[in-house]
């Protein structure tokens, strides 16, 4: 058995420590998209695959016998693409994906089907407003410039925002409710923008929020091809040992 596991969440990270202590023969792969990702207790590959033809590619040369994609749930276009190059090579595949955020009482949130339909549901009004999508669609509020943006990223950033009013912080998440709470508040934040990634490495601006009784604006996860599916990394640990013992 050989697992390439696709990752970039805490999820996949915790994953990879089980299969380390477990001895599996396994790949942790990046896209490539921060400059310093987490090193992994796996052997580790960093970039695109190119398409599917090129994973479909990689997983024969590799030998590569079960894929794991444990993506973030907006990676839906490496998830297509790990569902087709499998098919194609008769690979099993697994996908491990943790459940969506549900409002609890207190909470103020407005749900959208995608990040393209959220500048349109903010206000007119200029607000204060938080950006935790990080860098790939934040030219998507230029089409409401009255705002003041705050905006967060992993890596600083090259260029000029085609945003007129904003700050950008460069950090790199988990953060705390505390920390989150104290920048929201230092800002005078008055709404919240972020999508809905589940999990607990960024929940702590969503339980801020509801204690400063801020409006949250949360774009929906993108549809994704079907595939077996577990959300816990005891799940899918189960899964391997289980192909493991069937010695495919
Ligand atoms: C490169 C690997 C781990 C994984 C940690 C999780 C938690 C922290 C929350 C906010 C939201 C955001 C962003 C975020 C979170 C975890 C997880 C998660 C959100 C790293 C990482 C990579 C990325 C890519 C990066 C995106 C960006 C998104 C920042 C590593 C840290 C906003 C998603 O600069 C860029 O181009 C960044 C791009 C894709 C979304 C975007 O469109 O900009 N993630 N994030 C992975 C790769 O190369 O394959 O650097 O170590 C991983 C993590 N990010 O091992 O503990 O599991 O969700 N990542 C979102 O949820 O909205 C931050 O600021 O509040
Ligand atoms: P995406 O839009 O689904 O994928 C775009 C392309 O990036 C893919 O077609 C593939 O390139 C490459 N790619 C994506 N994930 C990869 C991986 N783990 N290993 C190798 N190549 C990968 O992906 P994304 O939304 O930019 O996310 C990129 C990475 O950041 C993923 O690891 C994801 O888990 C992590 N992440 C994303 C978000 C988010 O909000 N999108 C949040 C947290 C973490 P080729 O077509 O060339 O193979």
């Amino acid at each position: 058995m050989r697992v390439l596991l696709l990752g970039g969440t805490t999820e996949a990270s915790q994953l990879a420590r089980a299969m380390a202590e477990a001895r599996i023969d396994a790949v942790f792969s990046y896209a490539g998209r921060t400059n310093a990702p987490v090193v992994q207790p796996l052997p580790m590959r960093v970039g695109g695959f190119g398409g599917f033809e090129g994973l479909a590619e990689y997983l024969r040369e590799q030998r590569i016998s079960h894929v794991i994609d444990a993506t973030h749930p907006f990676a839906a276009g490496m998830s297509r693409n790990a569902v087709t190059a499998c098919a194609q090579m008769g690979v099993a595949l697994l996908r491990l994906e943790r459940s969506a955020w549900v409002p609890q009482a207190g909470d103020d949130w407005t749900f959208l089907p995608r990040l393209e339909d959220v500048p349109n549901a903010l206000p007119d009004t200029p607000a204060r407003v938080f950006l935790a999508i990080g860098k790939k669609h934040i030219g998507l509020f230029a089409a409401k410039p009255q705002h003041h943006y705050l905006v967060r990223v992993v890596d600083a950033m090259q260029g000029v925002l085609p945003l007129p009013i904003v700050e950008v912080l460069v950090a790199r998440p988990p953060f705390t409710v505390e920390a989150e709470a104290a920048l929201m508040q230092r800002h005078c934040i008055t709404h919240l923008v972020c999508k809905n990634g589940g999990g607990t490495g960024a929940n702590a601006k969503l339980i801020a929020a509801r204690h400063l009784k801020l409006p949250v604006f949360m774009a929906q996860r993108p549809d994704l091809p079907k595939a077996q599916t577990v959300s816990s990394g005891a799940e899918a640990m189960d899964w391997l040992s289980h192909v493991a013992d069937r010695g495919v």
